[in-house]
């Protein structure tokens, strides 16, 4: 995918606040830290578009970005950041339901798992409102280069086993650029009218 242009449209803390649905979007989904920020800008081959951070953010809203005046990203808010009150949580569920719920312009959902670890309690829940919304999904997991090579098969199997994919999810490293290649080719027929 050539990107010639990426802009920021506007964040919203709730769905009246979600831009007129018109162009084809793809929302990407995960635990605080995982790495989504990372993995839009490197899709985006922008460095800095999306924020990252080394601590995890509190803040819980769904960011918007138009890409080449085609389609959007959208950043949703990440979960599963320990230090957060039971109220937070609340609004990040319902804010992040609606829009899987209600959005008619969201085509695929890339759910972003760390290659080190097993899925959590919120991973598995965000997999089933995505059943349950039919959503189609794509499941990436980051952060392989923190893994000794031989090992990262291993860890890709075992993220399939617990989530009984169909298929491996696909690995990414923010420091192999090859890797976003791969998940274009999965993401680009989404975008197609
Ligand atoms: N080594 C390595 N670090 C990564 C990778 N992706 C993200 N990170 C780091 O993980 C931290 C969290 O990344 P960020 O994209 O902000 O996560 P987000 O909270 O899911 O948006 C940052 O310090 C990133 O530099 C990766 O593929 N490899
Ligand atoms: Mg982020």
């Amino acid at each position: 995918m050539k990107i010639r242009s990426a802009e920021f449209i506007l964040s919203a803390s709730k769905a009246g606040q979600f831009p007129t649905p018109s162009l084809p979007e793809i929302a990407f989904a995960g635990r605080s830290n995982v790495g989504k920020s990372t993995l839009i800008n490197s899709l985006l081959n922008r460095k800095k578009l999306v924020k990252t951070s080394a601590t995890p953010g509190k803040t819980q809203l769904i960011n918007f970005f138009r890409i080449n005046d085609e389609f959007h990203f959208v950043d949703l808010p990440g979960y599963g950041f320990a230090k957060v009150p039971g109220s937070v949580r609340l609004k990040w569920k319902d804010l992040v339901e609606d829009y899987l719920r209600e959005r008619e312009t969201l085509r695929n959902v890339v759910l972003i798992i760390d290659c080190r670890h097993n899925p959590t309690v919120q991973d598995r829940q965000l997999m089933e409102w995505l059943q349950h919304y039919q959503r189609p999904a794509l499941i990436v997991a980051s952060k392989i280069d923190k893994l000794k090579r031989g090992q990262v098969q291993k860890h890709l199997k075992q993220i399939q086993k617990e989530l009984s994919l169909e298929t491996a999810p696909l690995g990414h490293s923010s420091l192999q650029s090859g890797k976003r290649d791969e998940i274009w080719k999965e993401l680009t027929p989404w975008l197609i009218n």
